[in-house]
């Protein structure tokens, strides 16, 4: 399918500043284009995920990407879509968040070829600028009326915006315009919110450069949810990118968990399966959605286009284990991972432990005679195997690789030992 015409059927498009031209000059020519990112952290969360793969769809239809992250910007802050002023960070840290951020966008887009991706930092051209250019060669082309109706800057009036955040639209600006002319750049995507600061670009490039000049702003709507609720949001917070902030296990987990109301939108979003697989995923809800074959595809897709093969396959295997109890066989790293949620209670020492004992201590039975009771009843199990022995004494068989025994009470409930 034609890329405008796939993005359409995915739902991507949002607003565009000149549809015409945009499908013309897209007909006529492989052009480049850029999104950005701000360093506001060390990763990337999936908030950031779609205009970043929308980036890469073009490039998949053979379109130049420009990878932003944003130096200069992240040391401002974005007022758009915040309510409140922000915390500046400070030099160091941006950035380290830099250098994670751009590791992690240079896996996303490949880097080879004639529209080989292309990785820029705007501190490169605006860090160093003096005040004087940048109000004289900039901001003198920028209106204050102009700026003040922006949504971004305007409802912030109220609550109050410093001149710095209020000044960031400009900035971002100048990198659009800094990279139309340096390297033919004509288009820039980004998140709806990115509206503004998008066409303050064009303003710049309308006013700066030669006559006939010509770039254009697409949008991408927000990621929404069926029932209302943020989306991107684990019961831990931000679903991010790094594995060391979520693991491939809760990775998966999160998109396992979307809702039916929401599936074939995310497939549409973020995967790059074609329009028949995922009209056959649809069919899939609609006829036997207990199956849950649209959620599965989902969650493969993304875990292994953002973790690889092999981590994919461990959060299956940590899922499977934890849905049908049989967790023997898990390793250790697995058990971080798939259990990184559960109560746990770390055993000091080295005597032999009771299992009513540990039971107890662990506040996984309320009393000696409960446990006792739970273990009897055949409640309780170490690492997916029933005990029933009362007297049973846990040792070094009941360890997985020296660290952790799983202990279940009950159908559903589970708590992890840790030495
Ligand atoms: C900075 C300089 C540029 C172009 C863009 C930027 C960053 C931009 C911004 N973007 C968001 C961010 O960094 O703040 N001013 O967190 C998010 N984006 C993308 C997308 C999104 C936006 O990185 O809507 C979600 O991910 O545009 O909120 O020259």
């Amino acid at each position: 399918m034609e890329l405008l015409q796939d993005l359409e059927w995915r739902g991507i498009i949002y607003q565009q500043t000149d549809e015409e031209g945009i499908k013309d000059v897209l007909s006529k020519e492989k052009i480049s284009l850029y999104c950005g990112v701000d360093p506001t952290a060390d990763s990337m969360h999936i908030g950031h995920l779609l205009p970043f793969l929308t980036l890469r769809r073009f490039q998949n239809a053979g379109h130049r990407p420009i990878v932003l992250v944003g130096g200069a910007t992240g040391l401002i802050g974005d007022p758009s879509g915040k309510s409140e002023e922000r915390k500046l960070q400070t030099l160091d840290q941006v950035q380290l968040n830099v250098e994670g951020i751009k590791k992690q966008l240079e896996q996303i887009f490949s880097v080879e070829g004639e529209n080989g991706a292309m990785m820029v930092n705007n501190y490169d051209w605006a860090g160093s600028m003096d005040i004087v250019t940048f109000l004289r060669d900039f901001g003198k082309h920028v209106g204050v009326n102009y700026m003040l109706a922006k949504d971004t800057i305007n409802s912030r009036l109220e609550t109050g915006i410093s001149f710095t955040e209020f000044t960031y639209t400009i900035l971002q600006a100048m990198d659009f315009y800094h990279l139309y002319e340096n390297h033919g750049c004509k288009l820039q995507i980004g998140g709806s919110d990115q509206w503004g600061n998008i066409t303050t670009g064009l303003e710049l490039i309308r006013k700066m450069s030669a006559e006939g000049s010509k770039a254009f702003g697409l949008t991408i709507p927000l990621v929404t949810k069926a029932d209302g609720t943020k989306f991107g949001k684990s019961e831990s917070g931000a679903v991010w990118l790094d594995p060391e902030k979520t693991s491939p296990y809760e990775f998966y987990q999160f998109w396992i968990n979307t809702a039916d109301a929401d599936v074939v939108k995310y497939l549409k979003f973020f995967t790059f399966l074609e329009k028949e697989e995922i009209e056959a995923l649809e069919k899939a809800v609609e006829e036997e959605p207990h199956l849950r074959k649209a959620q599965k595809a989902l969650a493969e897709e993304m875990t292994r286009m953002i973790h690889g093969e092999e981590s994919l396959q461990q959060a299956i295997k940590i899922s499977a284990a934890l849905f049908s109890g049989d967790v023997k066989n898990l390793t250790a790293e697995e058990i971080k991972q798939g259990f990184k949620d559960v109560p746990s209670f770390t055993v000091e020492g080295e005597e032999e432990l009771g299992l009513v004992d540990l039971l107890v201590a662990a506040k996984i039975s309320p009393s000696k005679r409960q446990a006792r009771e739970d273990v009897s009843n055949g409640a309780v199990s170490l690492n997916g195997e029933r005990v029933t022995d009362a007297a049973y004494v846990l040792g070094d068989a009941d360890r997985i690789e020296g660290q952790f025994t799983i202990v279940r009470r009950g159908k559903k409930k589970y708590f992890l030992i840790k030495y």
